[in-house]
C-alpha cells in the first residue's frame, strides 16, 4: 500500500493546484483566525459558523446569532467579536453559537469545504493535531490562509511544523517544493517563532494596532487540544 502524503499550499488561491480529492485539509490562519477559533473551543463555545463575507455575518446577526467580524486586523463594527482569542476567554461564549468571519482564515476554511475532512491547524493545537493526523494515516494538505493571497511566514512555520512531524515520525511522503520550503521555514525558526517572524508583515502589522499580546499568545506551541472540525457550515470540536 501507498503511503499516505503530506503536502503545503501557500494561498488559499493555489488550493485546486495542490487539492488531489481525498486529502484531509487543514486550514492555518496562525495570526489569528484559527488560534482565535481553537481558543474559543478551549472556552466552551459550542459551534462557529465560518462565514467568508460580512454581509453574510451580519445577516445572520439579524437572525439573532452572537457573531464576529474582522477585516485588516480590527473588529467590524457593530460585532460582537473580532479576532482576538483573548475576546473569547471572558467567560462568554460557553454553551454558544457564534458566526465568524475573518480577512483571510474563513474564507480558507470555505474554500476547503470541498474535502472529505477539514480540520483547523495552529500552533496552539500543534502536538494534538499531529497525533491525530498520524493515527489516521490519510493524506493531508495543509491550506495556509495567508494575507489577501500573499504567501506569509507565520502559516508556513506552521504546516512545516506538520510536515517535517508526518515525514520523520510516520513516513507520509511529498513531493511539492512548498512543502520542503515549509519545513526549511520551521527549522530555520528553530522553535524561537517570536524572534523569527519579528520582521513578518502580519506581526509588523498587528504590532502597528497594539496587539503584541494576541501575537505572543497565537505564537505559543500547545497550549490547546482542542480539533476543531467542519461538520457541514459550522466548526464542533473533534471527539478524538
Ligand atoms: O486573516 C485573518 O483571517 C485574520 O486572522 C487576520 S487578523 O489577525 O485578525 O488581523
Amino acid at each position: 500500500m501507498s503511503k499516505p502524503s503530506i503536502e503545503v499550499c501557500f494561498t488559499p488561491s493555489k488550493f485546486d493546484l495542490y487539492y488531489d480529492n481525498q486529502e484531509i485539509v487543514v486550514v492555518i490562519d496562525v495570526l489569528r483566525a484559527t488560534s482565535a477559533i481553537c481558543t474559543a473551543f478551549d472556552y466552551g463555545v459550542s459551534k462557529i459558523i465560518p462565514v467568508s463575507t460580512v454581509e453574510e455575518a451580519r445577516a445572520y446577526q439579524e437572525k439573532g446569532f452572537l457573531a464576529g467580524a474582522e477585516r485588516d486586523g480590527q473588529i467590524v463594527e457593530g460585532f460582537e467579536f473580532g479576532n482576538s482569542p483573548f475576546s473569547y476567554m471572558k467567560g462568554n461564549v460557553k454553551g454558544e453559537t457564534i458566526v465568524l468571519t475573518t480577512t483571510n482564515g474563513t474564507k480558507a476554511i470555505n474554500i476547503a469545504k470541498v474535502a472529505p475532512q477539514v480540520l483547523v491547524g495552529a500552533l496552539l493545537n500543534l502536538d494534538a493535531l499531529i497525533a491525530y493526523l498520524i493515527k489516521q494515516n490519510k493524506s493531508v494538505l495543509c491550506l495556509c490562509s495567508g494575507w489577501k493571497e500573499k504567501f506569509n511566514l507565520e502559516d508556513t512555520l506552521c504546516a512545516g511544523a506538520i510536515a517535517k512531524e508526518l515525514v520523520e515520525k510516520a513516513g507520509f511522503a511529498f513531493s511539492e517544493d512548498s512543502t520542503i520550503g515549509a519545513v526549511s521555514i520551521f527549522e530555520a525558526a528553530s522553535l524561537n517563532n517570536f524572534r523569527f517572524l519579528k520582521a513578518s508583515s502580519h506581526r509588523r502589522r498587528l504590532r502597528n494596532l497594539n496587539l503584541n499580546k494576541d501575537v505572543i499568545y497565537c505564537l505559543q506551541p500547545n497550549q490547546s487540544v482542542a480539533i476543531p472540525y467542519l461538520n457541514g457550515d459550522a466548526l464542533e470540536l473533534l471527539a478524538y
